[in-house]
């Protein structure tokens, strides 16, 4: 039998918990994260020939070092490099939850989205085209009603067919010329670390240098290249970076919302 590993993300209230019951019934351990006092869940489940072991990631609007949870869940997903990232994404607010799908994208995990309370998104009258959103993010997407454990099969039919592809999938934000002209000056720096470089997408530190993310500075800070990234952050207005590549984020999803779903982009309840 061929095992693979997959972690469950997304935003509080997606349906994560219902969606990770669906998928393991009975067979579910609950820890604890190592180090912290965040609840692990794990569970197992068999899909024709594969045993698919089921990790439950802390639920996160983001993947940033702004919060205990927002750590778990990407030193999970940068270090321990599941096969597939499984994102729950709420179809009745999508905006808010693509966010995260950038920061998935940026660490380069291989993601399929299930495109969960489908029922909801529908009885109001969106209309989403999973095929456009597919094609824009790069990213297989599967209708799921959790709560009636509808669309699980296909779910995991896309997630054994994109494990098969094997680890890396190469797909990332763009910046604009000025931060990626500083994220090409970090990155010749940090590729430099090979401690860092085998550990972390080189790429991904960069950015979350230039992001100012404190966790990541951390990590350089005991490193061999401290002083030569930090005469880099040097010429830099951290605040102004940060804002601006957030804003970069919301510009890419905002490009792929409109064409995906004409209809419901004015039912974004982006500032509930
Ligand atoms: P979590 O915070 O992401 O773990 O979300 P939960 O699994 O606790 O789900 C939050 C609520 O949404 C619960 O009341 C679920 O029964 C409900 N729910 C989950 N999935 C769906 C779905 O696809 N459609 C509908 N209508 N409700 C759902
Ligand atoms: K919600
Ligand atoms: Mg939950």
């Amino acid at each position: 039998k061929k095992k693979i590993t997959i972690a469950l993300a997304g935003n509080p209230n997606v349906g994560k918990t219902t969606l990770f019951n669906a998928i393991t019934g009975a067979r579910q351990h609950v820890g604890n994260w190592p180090g912290v006092t965040v609840e692990k869940k794990t569970g197992k489940r068999t899909y024709k020939d594969t045993e698919i072991e089921v990790v439950d990631l802390p639920g996160t609007y983001s993947l940033t070092a702004y919060s205990i949870d927002e750590v778990v869940a990407r030193d999970y997903v940068v270090e321990e490099k599941p096969d597939v990232v499984v994102q729950i994404v709420d179809a009745t607010n999508l905006e808010r939850n693509l966010y995260l799908t950038t920061q998935l994208m940026e660490l380069g995990s291989r993601v399929v989205i299930a495109l969960n309370m489908w029922d909801l998104a529908e009885s109001r009258g969106d209309e989403i085209d999973t095929r456009k959103m597919e094609d824009f993010l790069e990213i297989p997407v599967v209708k799921t009603v959790a709560n009636r454990a509808e669309g699980i099969d296909a779910l995991l039919e896309e997630v054994v067919r994109e494990a098969d592809k094997g680890e890396h999938h190469e797909h990332e934000v763009s910046y604009g010329d000025d931060i990626e002209k500083k994220i090409i000056e970090l990155e010749k720096i940090v590729g430099k670390d090979s401690a860092l470089s085998g550990k972390y997408p080189v790429r991904w530190l960069s950015v979350k240098l230039l992001d100012g993310d404190e966790n990541i500075l951390e990590k350089i800070e005991g490193s061999s290249v401290a002083t030569q990234v930090n005469s880099v952050l040097s010429t830099i207005k951290k605040e102004d970076y940060e804002a601006a590549m957030a804003e970069k984020r919301y510009e890419t999803i905002n490009t792929v919302l409109p064409q995906v779903c004409v209809k419901c982009i004015k039912g974004v309840t982006f500032s509930d």
